[in-house]
């Protein structure tokens, strides 16, 4: 019988914050699945995300640690999806600490620690910089210091 495993994330722009939590969740059980946030869902978590569904949810397919990947569609979906997948743990990052007790009558519920030092907002800031508006700015910027050199060259 398999100890069955429950998160759910938006897991946009997928980076090694999002493979630890799951690596870290799958280690209390044998079968991991993962609710993956539809684009709808984001918006009604006013998430706005740059990686749409369905490449998202193909990403966290393929890692070896996901047994099973379903779309999270809204917030009242956990406990159903409790049921229908027996599960035995629903584990989430602790950034979430104390916001899913409510499940604790149906399922064990442990929060576990995040990892430090990244997260999709900040890698959003960091492409922001690399767009072209910001780099037509630095450009004229440039032409603009080069130009006051020549001057006193
Ligand atoms: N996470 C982490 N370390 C980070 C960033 C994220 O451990 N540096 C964890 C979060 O705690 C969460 C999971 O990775 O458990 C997915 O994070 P997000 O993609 O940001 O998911 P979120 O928008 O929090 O959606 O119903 C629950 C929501 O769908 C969770």
């Amino acid at each position: 019988m398999k100890r069955v495993v429950l998160t759910y994330g938006t897991f946009d722009l997928f980076h090694v914050g999002h493979l630890n939590i799951l690596n870290r969740l799958k280690q209390y059980g044998d079968y991991l699945v993962v609710g993956v946030s539809t684009d709808s869902f984001n918006e009604k978590k006013g998430k706005k995300t740059i990686i749409p569904f369905h490449d998202r949810a193909e990403i966290v397919r393929g890692l070896k640690c996901a047994d099973l990947v379903i779309p999270e569609e809204s917030w009242e979906q956990k406990k159903i999806d409790i049921e229908k997948y027996n599960v035995s743990v629903f584990g989430m990052g602790h950034d979430w600490e104390g916001r899913f007790d409510e499940l604790k009558p149906y399922c064990e519920v442990v929060y576990l620690p995040r990892t430090d030092g990244i997260s999709s907002t900040d890698l959003k800031k960091a492409l922001k910089v690399l767009d072209n508006k910001h780099i037509a700015e630095l450009k004229k910027a440039l032409d603009l210091i080069s130009s006051i050199v020549e001057k006193f060259e």
